[in-house]
């Protein structure tokens, strides 16, 4: 989830990042308000140890909008008095990709296609897609209201502007009073409420608004204002319901303090890890070569980054990967709760969320940092976001092969280190911290990794409750959580990161096989086994046969990506195997709201048909959705995907049940998939590692 320090601190005015109070908070807004783009600029021209990849020049199709290009789209968008006007909402400015054939067809150091800027705005509350070609002196080329039922994320101002509102609300500051909170102490931050379908709610953008006590704690999440709701709206800046529920004190601030200047040691300190001074890889541009990978990475307003046209080897793998959609449910249903469940993608953007990455210990030393120049409302000017991403080299201590044995001819001792390249971002949002790793290997595997960390979102309704062996099973029942400090509770609550991999193995044109492992019984005068197991491939035809809920104990399966006219020497079929893990279900009913709207976790695995527009698995308009655009209803097309254009889709998730650990601060949580070479290389393609001497 969102709030506006997010705006706040990725501009790095440091003389006005800090105090959450109300009055700082305005100070600082008009902090970033008065610094224009070139300050910006100044900013990142600090000299840094870091070696840092910033390239304004488009060498590549895919190569993210310029500083230039996006001031192009801000002065043709002025032009056409978009900017600003009654009820006209910029909520962000992206690179619209050009299709897959033209960058398919593009040659390196030959012009590339038409550049265009893909901008969403609401106008009047209706969603707009507006794409202007920014080549020349620019020019809208489409503007069309966007179909279904949901908005774009939350704009700037809204966040920022709704935050402010119950600072004057007189309900509001009777609330606190009855908490005997002072509202300098008070930081509110806005969310985005999902949907209900509550006719008062209908056809409005909305905005729900969380506050917390700052009082004594850096760590706000800690003390929040259990019980208020309050829901605006966020065109009319309006609040519209608000409800107080609980006049419940606040829980301590003690203990909850996880910065480092206030531990009082002693500490656990570890000598300095060893640098891989020279990494082996290469950037042009945005296209990094390492150990036979090749492939092209970009920050993202919405999934933070794209990687795309991965090949190993000169031979194509993936054409794009990215994150689609983030959904974390919370599992209570009390009035103030029952809404919190964020899209943390769709709803908040992640690029737009992000902070700057820490050298030394977001990313290892010798990371290269790759900053991000992004646009957002409320005039698309464009900013830049030091260090979103990091690319480095790692050396984990782990074995790429080994083999050792005492032979009568000479003893054998050979073991390969395990050598790979990360490519890092981080999203920050509110309270969680989301880290995503894309990993390549020298054997041809990716394996994606995502770790949430952060803060938990809590639940302060227990104010009675300092032991659990003082309360009875319905009072623990009714917490929705674990006890995880006095009077504070970690509220249940799932994760799911939906990735979209556009596999194109060997080339675009793949179908996606189930690999079934089949038990077989043998008879007693065949064999002195009884059973074996065998494997019975199914190639899927349609959308239908692809769609898969794990399940390796009861239906045991791999699961491959195959070229369909490609075969190794030995006649194998060349495939990438998707390696599932992190597989957790999402126990919300169908008919469930939430569950509507996010009906693409029901299966961990979804196989698409390519379609330029079906990129975000909860639907292009994912705040407020009502589920009637998103991945279950493209799959339901049922289209042919039998040795055509496909797109892999993967849910990764893990069911959250809160535990002490996670106080002040979790640790990260971590799960990850893969995928992996499966005939697609003739032997071992690490044969050629040299060894450590
Ligand atoms: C944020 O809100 C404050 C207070 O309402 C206002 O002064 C400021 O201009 C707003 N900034 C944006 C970007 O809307
Ligand atoms: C929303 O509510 C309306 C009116 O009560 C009802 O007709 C409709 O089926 C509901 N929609 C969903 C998806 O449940
Ligand atoms: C609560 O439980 C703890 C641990 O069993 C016990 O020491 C304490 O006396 C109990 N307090 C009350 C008010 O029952
Ligand atoms: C491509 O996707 C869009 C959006 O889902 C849809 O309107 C269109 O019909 C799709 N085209 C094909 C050929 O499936
Ligand atoms: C891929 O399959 C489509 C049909 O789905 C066909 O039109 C196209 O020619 C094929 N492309 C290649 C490169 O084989
Ligand atoms: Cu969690």
């Amino acid at each position: 989830m969102a709030h506006q320090w997010t705006l706040i601190l990725k501009s790095i005015p440091a003389g006005c990042l800090i105090l959450l109070l109300f009055i700082s908070c305005i100070r600082s807004i008009s902090c970033i308000r008065s610094q224009s783009w070139h300050d910006s600029q100044d900013v990142l021209g600090k000299p840094r140890n870091e070696r840092r990849l910033w390239s304004e020049e488009v060498k590549h199709p895919l190569d993210p909008l310029t500083s230039a290009e996006y001031m192009n789209v801000q002065s043709v968008l002025r032009e056409a008095s978009l900017l600003g006007g009654y009820r006209q909402v910029l909520i962000s400015v992206d690179l619209d990709d050009p299709l897959k054939d033209e960058v398919l067809a593009w040659k390196p150091g030959t012009p590339v296609p038409t550049r265009h800027a893909e901008v969403v705005m609401t106008i009047d509350t209706k969603p707009r897609k507006i794409i202007v070609d920014v080549s020349g002196s620019g020019r809208i080329v489409e503007n069309k209201e966007i179909p279904g039922s949901g908005y774009p994320a939350l704009s700037e101002e809204a966040e920022n502007a709704t935050a402010y509102l119950p600072a004057t609300y007189q309900p509001f500051l009777d609330s606190i009073a009855a908490r005997g909170i002072a509202i300098d102490d008070v930081y509110c931050e806005a969310a985005s409420p999902g949907w209900f379908n509550v006719s008062a709610e209908e056809n409005r953008i909305l905005v729900y608004l969380l506050c917390y006590d700052t009082k004594g704690t850096a760590n706000v999440y800690m003390r929040p204002l259990e019980g208020v709701t309050i829901a605006v709206d966020a065109t009319e800046m309006k609040i519209i319901r608000y409800l107080d529920v609980l006049k419940a004190p606040m829980p301590t601030s003690k203990g909850t303090d996880y910065r480092f200047a206030a531990q009082k040691g002693p500490f656990l300190t570890f000598s300095k890890p060893g640098v891989i001074e020279h990494p082996s890889f290469t950037l042009d541009g945005h296209i990094v070569k390492w150990a036979g990978w090749e492939f092209h990475v970009r920050p993202n307003l919405r999934s933070q980054n794209v990687i795309s046209i991965v090949k190993k080897d000169g031979r194509s793998v993936m054409y794009q990967g990215f994150v689609s959609e983030v959904f974390v449910p919370y599992q209570s249903a009390t009035t103030d709760w029952y809404w919190r469940t964020y899209m943390d993608a769709g709803e908040y953007n992640l690029g737009f969320l992000s902070l700057p990455l820490q050298p030394l210990n977001d990313c290892p030393r010798g990371a290269t940092f790759m900053n991000a120049t992004f646009a957002a409302g409320p005039d698309g000017s464009p900013y830049v976001t030091d260090n979103l991403i990091c690319i480095f080299e790692r050396y984990a201590g782990d074995i790429a092969w080994r083999h050792a044995e005492d032979l009568p001819v000479g003893d054998i001792r050979e073991s390969r280190p395990k050598m790979t390249l990360v490519v890092r971002t981080i999203a920050s949002n509110g309270n969680y911290d989301y880290i995503f790793d894309w990993e390549f290997q020298t054997d041809g595997i990716i394996r994606v990794k995502v770790e949430a960390t952060g803060v938990l979102e809590i639940s302060a309704n227990a104010m009675k409750y300092v032991n659990e062996a003082n309360m009875t099973k319905a009072e623990i029942d009714k917490m929705y959580g674990t006890l995880i400090s006095e009077n504070t509770i970690g509220v249940f609550h799932d994760h799911f990161f939906s990735f979209h991999l556009d596999m194109d193995v060997d080339g675009p044109n793949n179908s996606f096989v189930e690999g079934k492992l089949v038990k077989h019984l043998i008879p007693p005068e065949k064999s002195l086994r009884k059973s074996r197991w065998g494997l019975e491939k199914y190639v899927a035809k349609t959308e239908d046969e692809a769609r898969i809920q794990i399940n390796p104990i009861e239906h045991p399966a791999q699961y491959y990506v195959m070229n369909p006219s490609k075969k190794t020497r030995l006649g194998n079929q060349v495939s990438y195997r998707l390696v599932p893990s992190g597989v957790a279900p999402s126990l919300l009913d169908p008919s469930d709201y939430p569950q509507i709207r996010a009906g693409f976790t029901k299966n961990q695995i979804w196989v698409t048909k390519y379609n330029r527009s079906e990129k975000y698995a909860a639907a292009f308009l994912t705040a407020q959705s009502h589920g009637d655009d998103g991945l279950p209803v493209w799959s339901k097309r049922n289209r042919n995907i039998e040795d055509t254009d496909i797109v892999l889709w993967y849910t990764l998730g893990f069911n959250h049940v809160p535990c002490q650990e996670d106080f002040p601060i979790m640790p990260s949580a971590t799960t990850s998939f893969e995928i992996k070479p499966h005939n697609f290389f003739e032997h071992n393609p690490t044969l050629l590692i040299q060894p450590f001497q």
